[in-house]
């Protein structure tokens, strides 16, 4: 039987397991929607705009493992994705984005609404489809998702030509693809697990760093298991926390430019480094001349093009974070490292991550209580900026896969949209998105899609009136040449939430921090709390970009004559 080509996208996808689509409807996907009401099991989610959708899709992907789904139309609609669909990118996650296009013979002669997404996403997708035929969607379908969700997975982008949604075609869903070069390697080579053995037994200080890799294979419990059986402690990257329980004796936090000084510390000491699904990135390494000179590397990653990349490996071992886990779990010695821990210890009790004294409300203390209240348990999104450094820092995850951020693109704006996603992925969690009064305003169009599908999200705005990093930036580096980063009017944003019909409170004072958490977690709606803080507290400790361990600015008020000196 014959079928339209926006049919079988949607009969493709619901064989994909979809059950939900972000998106916003215009001229050239028109045929998709249109034909939606055929199809009630796929649900759609309005946005407000589609870089919400576009980070919706990655949040629910985040917290699911499933796909995200969103679309688009053409032009603008396409363009307004590109900033979740290159977050995604940046940190590996499955999404496949479709755009409606002008139709075919208007393709290349600059029609309403045309342009060429498939040239612009190139760079930021890992894989782009534009389908000249109906016949050729369900297979196009298929392969996107395999692409999307397999070895180290990214956004995929399926560009349609209206005239191709109409088109009536006879299509057959094809249950498996061969994909050309597409065959991600799973298990670790067994001659290198057994070198990775080797330089275990000899190591006196090893640690483990675990990073995105280890959510995204969904190895928690394995990694656990390695930890505690041989007894090395972990670090997180900032994409890797909650990979490992924060009350665990074995964790220690997570390092880099704004990450515990002593994590910092304890990699420069290191002799092994068991780097697990993580890619020394710049914020975690600064220098990398000077990072973790006295240490071997045993590098884990499915994606090979990583390994060496910024740090020689000794070990290389090319494979999905769990099944390497799993294959070394038997191999590995029980050990222990009491002298190494009791040091650990030390470097903790002599670098404190604490939040210091101050008459104002300080955002650390509101982090504090938050995670508290909440038991460490609740899903926490963040944007960019001071905020997310300090939930980062603060909150106690002790569940995995809890803290979802813009770790490799940095975006504000990431806060709002991917607690939609998330919430709507598991809607049996509590839900927290800790937003900076900036990132905020990037979009907040949002709130109105939170109640449409009434989601009971908690937002904290940590409203410091200001760019808070960028602010920061300025005093270290430009002599306290604040140009515009503090801002001279922000919305009442109780009454803005209130206007959308969102229960709101505002604190001031750090005497109704606890009560208005608490207030906001009872209530069974989506509560939004703005929390007006000291404008001019940093984020501490501090190491300047492309700097090592060695120039670490640690908080004045805790402690360190070298901060003093360079502030
Ligand atoms: C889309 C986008 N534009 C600009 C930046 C650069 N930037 C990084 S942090 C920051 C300030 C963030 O301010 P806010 O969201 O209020 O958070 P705060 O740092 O105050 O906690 C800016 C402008 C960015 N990361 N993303």
């Amino acid at each position: 039987m014959k079928k339209s080509g926006a049919q079988l996208v949607c009969e493709a996808l619901l064989r994909e397991g979809v059950e939900v689509v972000f998106g916003i409807p215009g001229g050239a996907i028109l045929p998709l929607y249109q034909t939606l009401p055929q199809y009630p099991h796929l649900r759609h989610i309005l946005t407000r705009h589609e870089e919400g959708a576009a980070m919706a899709a990655d949040g629910y992907a985040r917290v699911t493992g499933k796909v995200g789904v969103c679309w688009a139309t053409s032009g603008p609609g396409a363009t307004d994705l590109i900033t979740g669909i290159a977050n995604a990118m940046m940190d590996s996650v499955p999404v496949v984005a479709i755009t409606g296009q002008v139709s075919r013979k208007a393709i290349g002669t600059d029609a309403f609404q045309e342009t060429d997404i498939i040239g612009i996403c190139l760079p930021i997708t890992k894989h782009s489809y534009q389908v000249w035929r109906a016949a050729d969607l369900p297979r196009v379908v298929k392969e996107a998702f395999v692409i999307a969700s397999t070895g180290r997975p990214g956004p995929v982008l399926i560009d349609i030509p209206k005239d191709v949604f109409t088109e009536q075609a006879e299509a057959e869903f094809p249950e498996t693809v061969e994909i050309p070069g597409h065959r991600p390697v799973l298990e670790g080579h067994p001659a290198q697990l057994r070198r990775a053995v080797r330089l275990i037994q000899e190591a006196r200080r090893p640690l483990i760093l675990a990073g995105h890799g280890v959510l995204i294979s969904r190895a928690w419990d394995e990694l656990r298991a390695f930890a505690e059986k041989t007894g090395i402690p972990v670090i997180t990257t900032l994409l890797g926390i909650s990979a490992f329980p924060a009350d665990h004796v074995l964790y220690v936090g997570m390092p880099g430019m704004h990450g515990a000084a002593y994590a910092s510390l304890a990699i420069d000491e290191a002799d092994l480094l068991i780097a697990l699904g993580m890619r020394f990135d710049d914020r975690v390494t600064g220098n990398l001349e000077a990072f973790a000179r006295g240490a071997k590397v045993i590098h884990v990653d499915i994606d090979p093009a990583e390994i060496g990349k910024n740090r020689k490996a000794d070990v290389p071992i090319v494979g999905d974070v769990r099944h390497v886990l799993r294959q070394l779990l038997p191999i590995v010695p029980h050990s222990s490292y009491p002298q190494w821990l009791a040091r650990i210890e030390q470097l903790k009790r002599e670098h404190p991550l604490r939040v210091p004294d101050s008459k104002g409300l300080l955002p650390q203390e509101i982090i504090e209580h938050l995670s508290d209240i909440t038991g460490g348990r609740a899903i926490i999104t963040t944007g960019v900026g001071q905020h997310q450094m300090w939930a980062a820092q603060f909150y106690k995850f002790v569940e995995p896969n809890l803290f979802l951020t813009s770790g490799g693109l940095g975006a504000m704006g990431y806060e709002v949209p991917s607690a939609i996603g998330a919430q709507i992925g598991r809607p049996d969690k509590m839900v927290w998105s800790i937003a900076g009064d900036g990132g905020f305003q990037m979009t907040m169009c949002e709130l109105a899609t939170v109640v449409e599908n009434r989601l009971p999200i908690k937002f904290a705005i940590i409203n410091n009136r200001s760019l808070g990093m960028v602010r920061q930036w300025q005093q270290v580096f430009y002599q306290r040449s604040y140009v515009a980063s503090c801002y001279e009017c922000n919305p009442d944003f109780v009454k803005l939430a209130e206007a959308y019909g969102i229960r709101a409170l505002r604190v001031t004072d750090r005497k109704q921090v606890r009560t208005a958490i608490e207030e906001a977690c009872e209530h069974p709606g989506p509560v939004l709390v703005d929390f007006l803080v000291e404008q001019e507290e940093n984020v501490y400790p501090f190491i300047p970009p492309g700097m090592s361990v060695k120039e670490l600015i640690e908080d004045p008020r805790l402690r360190s004559p070298q901060a003093e000196r360079m502030l």
